[in-house]
């Protein structure tokens, strides 16, 4: 059991800030504003503006993490991790995408950051691409709509492959390669025009996007044969809202839609209900031969996935609150609790996901994401009461425990989201914080920046300990 990695994850553009600091060029997410526009910008259906004066933009300066990891690294170790995930700033590395040769201070800020962890015996598992597109490349290609994005995520997953070889074994291609379909714009750097045929846009985006993620697959394996590569969903199972049949069709479907991605990653092949429904919508792709041969031969090694909470699929939703806060959208579960942003909270339906996702694929998993998004109030003494989130954690790691115990289920890690709080990917907000330490900065941007640990911070210390699994 010690072998089991427990950590804290976050991603570069909700932690890092310095986005123009060394060398970094902008990415899809530098462009996203706080504020009512940031919705209809991510799900790709209004055009980007140029990061000007006027809006505030929480990822430039996030909370500056490329400034502050020693100290965060070192609290992390503090607290009994033994793994962190995190991701590679694409811009960092290519500042424009295009750039024949790397930026050496961005790999070398990386190269730090790993050493760091390492020296503290804690595991990098490190998400490739993480909601990270530089901009670069969504003026010259319009981003993943594009074959050419196939050769270019190449060039900078083998940069990485080849520098951090033997120091990461674990690696993601893609965070949440499913939120494509729901803000391709977060996911894949994509904006849409009205006229267009959407989906077909996504699809394509997604194909190659899978074609991109096994190649690097066959080259990681050829330059680091101990490494795995992971594929990674935004999971949770779509329940039907009844037992009408009407509603467990929908139910179906949506499942669906959302095994898409593990069908062809995890089982290298195209559902066959795609076919039919790519030409009855119009939908034609740009799909070669060789693609085939390769998303076949080189599926991932394992399977990670983000668990915040099941969803639930209704045929008519005349008179259904569908207000669910949650980009994977369905309707309200009359039956779970939520978080004070609408999220649905649902430990059990970790088990039934787990299960829904072993049975399907048979690859070892990796809980890559679980938290809980709330306001935290900070005492005069500087503590932070959390007791909502250690509840939280608590009933999903006890889910977790069972299904591992019970239903034989293999799981690599478990890493929380988040470590330390960080700008909300949906709403751009600090207040909405999943840390276990807290980070003073408000939603306009204020505050000192400094570190607090909060109550979980201590629950999660002896959790480890009791179960004797701090960090070797
Ligand atoms: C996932 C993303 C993360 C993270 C998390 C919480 O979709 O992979 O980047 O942000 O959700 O979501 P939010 O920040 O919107 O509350």
């Amino acid at each position: 059991m010690t072998d089991f990695l427990w950590g804290g994850a976050s991603a570069a553009n909700q932690v890092e800030g310095a986005y123009l600091t060394d060398g970094r060029g902008l990415s899809n997410i530098d462009l996203l504003p706080h504020g009512e526009d940031r919705l209809a910008i991510a799900s790709g259906r209004m055009p980007y503006q140029e990061a000007g004066p006027d809006a505030f933009y929480p990822s430039h300066e996030a909370i500056d993490f490329y400034n502050h990891y020693k100290e965060d690294v070192a609290l992390m170790a503090e607290l009994g991790l033994n793994a962190y995930r995190f991701s590679i700033a694409w811009s960092r590395i290519y500042p424009t995408g295009l750039e024949n040769e790397p930026n050496e201070a961005g790999l070398a800020f990386y190269e730090q950051l790993i050493d760091e962890l390492l020296n503290y015996g804690i595991e990098p598992i490190v998400t490739i691409c993480h909601f990270d597109v530089p901009k670069g490349l969504m003026d010259a290609f319009g981003s993943w709509r594009s074959r050419e994005m196939i050769a270019q995520y190449e060039k900078y997953a083998v940069t990485l492959f080849e520098r951090f070889k033997s120091k990461v074994k674990y690696w993601i291609s893609f965070n949440e390669i499913n939120m494509i379909l729901h803000k391709p714009f977060t996911g894949a750097g994509l904006t849409i025009a009205d006229d267009e045929n959407r989906m077909q846009v996504i699809y394509q985006a997604a194909h190659y996007e899978m074609v991109a993620s096994a190649l690097i697959t066959k080259r990681l394996h050829a330059i680091d044969p101990q490494a795995k590569l992971g594929a990674m969903l935004a999971a949770g199972d779509y329940y039907p809202y009844s037992a009408n049949p009407e509603d467990v069709r929908v139910a179906q479907r949506a499942n669906q839609e959302n095994n898409f991605f593990l069908d062809i990653q995890g089982r290298g092949e195209y559902p066959r209900w795609t076919e039919h429904y790519f030409a009855s919508e119009g939908i034609v792709l740009d799909r070669s031969e060789a693609d085939f041969n390769l998303l076949k031969e080189y599926t991932c090694d394992f399977i990670s996935f983000s668990y915040y909470a099941s969803r639930a699929s209704k045929a008519d939703t005349t008179g259904v609150d569908t207000n669910t806060g949650n980009a994977a959208g369905g309707v309200v579960n009359p039956y779970l609790k939520r978080s004070e942003w609408g999220w649905m909270i649902d430990p059990l339906g970790l088990r039934i996901v787990m299960n829904s996702i072993w049975d399907r694929y048979q690859k070892p998993l990796m809980l890559v994401e679980n938290g809980l998004g709330a306001k935290d109030l900070v005492t005069v003494d500087g503590k932070i009461h959390d007791d909502y989130r250690i509840a939280y954690l608590q009933e999903h790691l006890d889910v977790i425990e069972e299904t591992m115990a019970e239903d034989g289920i293999p799981l690599l890690g478990y890493t929380m989201w988040s470590v330390i709080d960080l700008v909300s990917s949906s709403s751009g907000q600090m207040s909405k914080r999943y840390g276990f330490i807290y980070v003073d900065r408000d939603d306009a941007g204020q505050g000192s920046m400094r570190r607090l640990k909060k109550d979980s911070f201590h629950w999660f210390k002896t959790y480890l300990e009791e179960k004797g699994l701090k960090a070797k």
